[in-house]
């Protein structure tokens, strides 16, 4: 049985690669592969951008003004509502995902589109009260002009909305890579982009593997801007050559996020959010609760607890409403998180519950493995050090709140934090002393398209989601207009 072939949009038209190739993806729950990708290159990227450049400079989306802009976003946000069930079930199929989260993040996609549809007319420049005498001084905001978004395969859809929406509703035009794992996705959404009304080249969606299309992307000179989410090797690797370029870019990197349990906590409560942090999702996602730092006094009942709530995580077809744990989505990533559950056996750390691939006959064929506890963990283990984008669990006990704090902020990232405790005193300090891009206290893994989100140190560099990302996209132009009656002496600076 032939594949289904998708296209790539570049100027408003649906085309092959240039080259004529294409590669396979494939449905993580079975590991059998259900569409083909045009592979895309050097050429294709050019394509892209020139026509991102053109759509940029000389074509109807220049003369567009921004409630234009917010009218045509909104208008997506619609398509994407009417669409969001079928949107979903691509996701589940290409990514392995749970349709429960998929279909939760399709419907809620809108409101990206909505919100920064909003916002567009309304980032309004300033008149500065200048200290010069004869002169009107005013700033105005303007587009960068040709982005490209960088998407990982995790939830693309929502991380594409992320960088999409605000771009546009800034001005700017866009090239959009998603994952070579999960590229179908992004393909059908080109479809609601055309039909929303956006001008040719505003949107352009190319296909490929990260070294090829991606990084000749990346350098192309008539790129500005570079939005990348991904892993921490190939974000460096963007922004060594976005430099080169002098380019713009945000980077949405990964995490070791420490999901802290004080003795005051409602252990219920936050056994869940130690399980929504680190199970969710299969653990791939960049806020992943990995390191759960649990005070001693309660130490053992609640791993006892943790165990017993997570032994009932029903593993299976994520296109089923009840499954709760999928599969891993990429080989690579199956085989990377495998390695480290040997790494932390071989350092010692004791596994409480899982740490095997789990049955493939049982579970269709694909890559799944089981929810796995490691408990006597070390924090300089690599098994807390670094990420491994999986279901995989750290506990690391801790004394006081100063041992707390010291372990928490001992990594190398801050993407996000968690705390567990009935203490507001407690709340408010702990807020203030993670190094983290996100701390939530009592809760985990709440991201809305109001909140900025983005990390420190190495979790990555600019904000993504609430009404300040939007400048992320935009340049100041800071005007001068003389209203005096006599020219100045041209020699003295005025
Ligand atoms: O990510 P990559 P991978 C982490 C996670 C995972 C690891 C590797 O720890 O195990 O990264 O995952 C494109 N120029 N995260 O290999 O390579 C690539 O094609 C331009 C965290 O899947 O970072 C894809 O579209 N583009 C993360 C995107 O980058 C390049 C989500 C992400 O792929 C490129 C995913 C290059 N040189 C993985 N190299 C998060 N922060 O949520 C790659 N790409």
């Amino acid at each position: 049985m032939s594949l289904p072939k998708y296209e790539i949009l570049i100027g408003g038209k649906w085309r092959a690669a240039a080259s004529g190739e294409t590669f396979e993806t494939d449905n993580p729950y079975t590991g059998e592969p259900w569409a083909l990708i045009p592979r895309c290159g050097a050429a294709d990227a050019e394509a892209a951008v020139e026509a991102a450049s053109e759509a940029f400079e000389t074509g109807p989306w220049a003369g567009t003004n921004a409630s234009q802009r917010g009218a045509l976003l909104r208008r997506l946000g619609d398509l994407l509502a009417e669409n969001a069930e079928a949107l979903a079930q691509t996701e589940v199929r290409d990514n392995g995902k749970l349709i429960a989260e998929m279909l939760a993040q399709t419907r809620y996609l809108p409101q990206w589109y909505y919100y920064y549809g909003g916002l567009a007319d309304k980032i309004e420049g300033g008149v500065i009260p200048t200290d010069k005498a004869g002169v009107f001084n005013y700033t105005r905001w303007e587009p960068l002009g040709v982005c490209v978004a960088i998407v990982p395969w995790n939830s693309p859809l929502l991380i594409l909305a992320w960088k999409l929406a605000p771009a546009l509703a800034a001005g700017n035009t866009i090239v959009v890579k998603p994952s070579e794992f999960t590229s179908v996705s992004a393909l059908e959404f080109g479809r609601l982009i055309e039909k929303a009304g956006f001008p040719p080249g505003v949107v352009n969606i190319v296909t490929g593997f990260g070294g090829e299309i991606g990084a000749a992307l990346v350098e192309h000179p008539k790129v500005a801007k570079i939005a990348f989410t991904g892993g921490e090797m190939s974000g460096a690797r963007v922004y060594e050559s976005a430099a080169r370029g002098l380019k713009h870019v945000t980077l949405e990197l990964g995490g070791k996020s420490p999901n802290i349990v004080f003795d005051d906590a409602i252990l219920e409560d936050a056994v869940k959010g130690a399980i929504s942090g680190i199970f969710a999702a299969t653990g791939q996602t960049c806020i992943a609760g990995s390191r759960l730092l649990v005070q001693k006094s309660i130490h053992n009942e609640f791993v006892d607890k943790l165990v017993a709530f997570a032994r009932t995580a029903k593993m299976g077809d994520p296109s089923l409403f009840e499954t709760q744990v999928g599969p891993v989505t990429t080989p690579p990533q199956y085989r990377k998180i495998l390695d480290y559950i040997a790494i932390g056996k071989s350092e010692g750390a004791d596994i409480v519950l899982g740490g095997k691939p789990a049955d493939k006959e049982k579970f269709g064929g694909g890559r799944f493995i089981e929810p796995t506890i490691f408990t006597g963990v070390g924090n300089r283990m690599r098994i807390a050090q670094e990420e491994i984008f999986g279901p995989v669990l750290s506990v690391i006990p801790f004394a006081d709140e100063e041992e707390a704090v010291r372990v928490a902020n001992d990594t190398i990232y801050g993407l996000a934090a968690g705390v567990w405790t009935q203490s507001i005193r407690r709340a408010v300090l702990m807020a203030e002393r993670l190094k983290a891009g996100t701390v939530w206290v009592n809760t985990y893994r709440a991201v809305s398209f109001t909140s900025p989100f983005g990390g420190y140190k190495r979790s990555g560099i600019g904000r993504e989601n609430g009404a300040d990302a939007i400048y992320e996209y935009l340049q100041q132009k800071s005007v001068w207009i003389s209203t005096a009656t006599e020219v100045p002496n041209p020699f003295v600076l005025r």
